[in-house]
């Protein structure tokens, strides 16, 4: 089933020089298409609405704080089971506990800074995609 997930590839991906490594993982995948990518700084009010869930949690301030920081790859990406893929990918949350060969287990330490944001479910994902894409939405 092809589906389509909005994929942020976080600024300290951006400023470590990851993105090439990143997407090179995602390419790689088969049947899997960037449908649409933009290096970009996003504004807090942006993030607001992308982040509404977590409005209130102690961790949200700092998480808005970090991802206005520098810029941040946002991409559209395409594919067979791409929103479940994706997330085994990029690993959990936390990139201490994620294993080894994803994304985070890779290159993450800390649970903030964990490099790549990918859509959690298609609601998810056709919320994310309006936000970030609307054109493209
Ligand atoms: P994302 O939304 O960015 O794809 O990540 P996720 O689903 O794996 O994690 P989520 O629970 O939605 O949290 C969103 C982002 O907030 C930061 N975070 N910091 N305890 C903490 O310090 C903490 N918990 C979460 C991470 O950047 C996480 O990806
Ligand atoms: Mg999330």
């Amino acid at each position: 089933m092809s589906q389509r997930s909005l994929v942020l590839l976080k600024p300290d991906a951006v400023r470590r020089g990851l993105i090439g490594e990143i997407i090179r993982r995602i390419e790689a995948k088969a049947g899997w298409t960037i449908t649409a990518l933009e290096l970009r700084s996003l504004d807090r009010g942006t993030l607001e609405t992308h982040y509404a869930e977590h409005a209130g949690k102690p961790f949200y301030e700092p998480l808005l704080e970090f991802m206005v920081s520098g810029p941040a790859v946002v991409m559209i990406v395409e594919g067979e089971r791409v929103i479940e893929g994706l997330r085994a990918l990029a690993g959990p949350t936390d990139p201490v506990a994620a294993a080894p060969g994803s994304i985070r287990g890779d290159f993450g330490t800390i649970v903030r800074e964990n490099l790549i944001h990918a859509s959690d479910s298609a609601e998810s994902a056709e919320r994310e995609l309006k936000i970030f894409f609307p054109s493209h939405a």
